[in-house]
């Protein structure tokens, strides 16, 4: 058996995992001062998202497109076939895709939220409703658009920042049958099933729950996709906490998590280690059609849906590279240390750990904040302005508002996440992180709360500016 970090010299007490990889090339940072910070947060009207980027030290908006690619991808970027039609990098795209999530047809799309938008006006019809194991912004966003109502049916413990649930992600199945005996299964056109739950704090879905969700929707003839945007990281927790999976690659039961569903949308931007792109892919031949004329209206041809031929190339090579076990595990372990530097210090985090981020718990950090004092959004201003480190809202300012009402939507969980790009930081850069924080959380009696005064419509996240109550 090969050595490997974890078993070498295991007479020694202490084996720490590491990076399966070493640093080519990097990318210079710099440390704005204290003044400076505060007119930059000041300029982008406290939101992190209007932040030029030369004004950040630490980068952890997102892990959506930032993350290192490898050399063989840089290569594979030469190899771009840029015709126009029936480039060979979207076979070798195709035939990745196959290979390592099993669905029969690809439909490639810019991003993520090119494919949203496929799917969802492929399947929704005005007065659906789209069952989901809890929202995700654009997500839900496009389910809207094409005429529908999304409807949480995430176990309950997922709305808990504190409950210790090892499959938080996990959809309910009592939830499943409400909504059926409501609303009637001719009106659910599909479940929209997250893996790695994003809003839930990066929390997994079990193999046992998704078979059960498959059992069910073939009772109601009622279809399932999934967002695969960082299923990767979820078939980690399934190898690390099902019964069952410990000695089966990541590759392996990504296969077969994928084999109980219909198709699934994708932002390869995460998972698959590339600045862009993303796909569609079905087993369905009438969604595939469906699909496939779409494209050319609002990303491009389907053989290029919006990317280039290099960036094809570089996201077959990034399918690939995603699913090895050493990859996932140091992913995984290094967004683990932070948190358990955080949790040491006894800042409130969401638990247990998930896949591609920490969740700061905004209404424990700052009890004295109201909801509607953006509590999360005022977590990610002040550390921005204690040490340059870009962070996100994920609280009600990402709710957004009732389309019926108009109210305000007011989610449980109000967290500010810190997320971790792929193969680009270092655990020294972790430790800034962590004491940027900790700092931030010893002064958390002084902090005041932001008033939010400007609005756009849609996803109001990105563009709302904020200013100091
Ligand atoms: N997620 C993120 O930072 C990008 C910007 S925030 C809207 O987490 C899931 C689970 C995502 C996701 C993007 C998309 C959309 C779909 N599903 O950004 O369009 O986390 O590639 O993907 C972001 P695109």
């Amino acid at each position: 058996m090969p050595e490997t970090p974890q078993t070498m010299g295991q007479q020694h007490h202490r084996r720490s995992w590491a990076e399966p990889w070493k640093i080519k090339m990097v990318e210079p940072l710099e440390v704005l001062t204290r003044e400076e910070r505060e007119q930059a947060a000041k300029e982008a009207g406290y939101n992190t998202f209007l932040l030029k980027s030369d004004k950040v030290y630490i980068d952890l908006l997102t892990d959506s497109g930032t993350s290192a690619m490898s050399d063989r991808q840089w290569a594979g970027m030469m190899l771009g076939d840029e015709a126009y039609a029936g480039s060979r990098n979207f076979y070798n795209l195709e035939a990745a895709m196959q290979k390592h999530y099993g669905y029969k047809h690809l439909v490639p799309t810019h991003q993520g939220r090119g494919a949203e938008h496929l799917i969802s006006q492929a399947l929704i019809k005005k007065g659906d409703y789209i069952p989901g194991n809890m929202y995700f912004t654009t997500t839900r966003l496009h389910q809207e658009l094409a005429g529908g109502t999304f409807v949480d049916v995430i176990i309950d413990e997922a709305h808990d920042p504190a409950n210790e649930h090892p499959f938080k992600g996990n959809v309910d199945l009592e939830k499943m049958q409400a909504l059926v005996d409501r609303v009637g299964a001719e009106n659910i056109p599909y479940v929209s099933l997250g893996g790695t739950v994003n809003m839930a704090g990066g929390q997994p879905v079990s193999m046992a729950n998704v078979k059960e969700l498959r059992a069910f929707c073939n009772k109601y003839n009622i279809r399932l996709y999934l967002d695969a945007t960082r299923m990767v990281e979820n078939c980690f927790f399934i190898q690390e906490r099902e019964a069952g999976y410990a000695h089966k690659s990541v590759a392996e039961i990504l296969l077969e998590f994928c084999g109980y569903t219909d198709g699934a949308w994708m932002s390869s931007k995460k998972d698959h280690l590339v600045n862009i792109g993303g796909w569609l892919a079905v087993n369905h031949e009438d969604v595939f059609e469906q699909a496939r004329n779409m494209v050319v209206i609002y990303e491009g041809l389907h053989t290029y849906g919006g990317m280039a031929g290099r960036d094809m190339e570089a996201l077959a090579i990034g399918i690939a590279e995603s699913v090895m076990d050493d990859h996932v595990a140091s992913r995984i372990g290094q967004v683990r240390y932070l948190g358990e530097l955080l949790s040491c210090w006894g800042v409130p985090i969401v638990q247990p750990v998930g896949g591609h981020a920490i969740f700061l718990d905004a209404k424990k950090f700052y009890p004295h904040l109201k909801q509607d004092m953006f509590p999360a959004q005022t977590l990610a201003a002040e550390i921005y302005l204690d040490s340059g480190v870009r962070t996100m809202e994920r609280g009600i300012a990402s709710a957004g508002r009732d389309p019926e009402t108009g109210e305000h939507r007011y989610p449980a969980l109000e967290l500010t996440r810190v997320t971790i790009p792929r193969r680009v930081y270092t655990q020294a850069h972790m430790d800034v992180v962590a004491e940027s924080i900790k700092a931030v959380y010893d002064n958390r009696d002084k902090a005041q709360g932001l008033k939010m005064v400007y609005e756009p419509k849609y996803l109001r996240f990105f563009q709302a500016r904020f200013d100091w109550l």
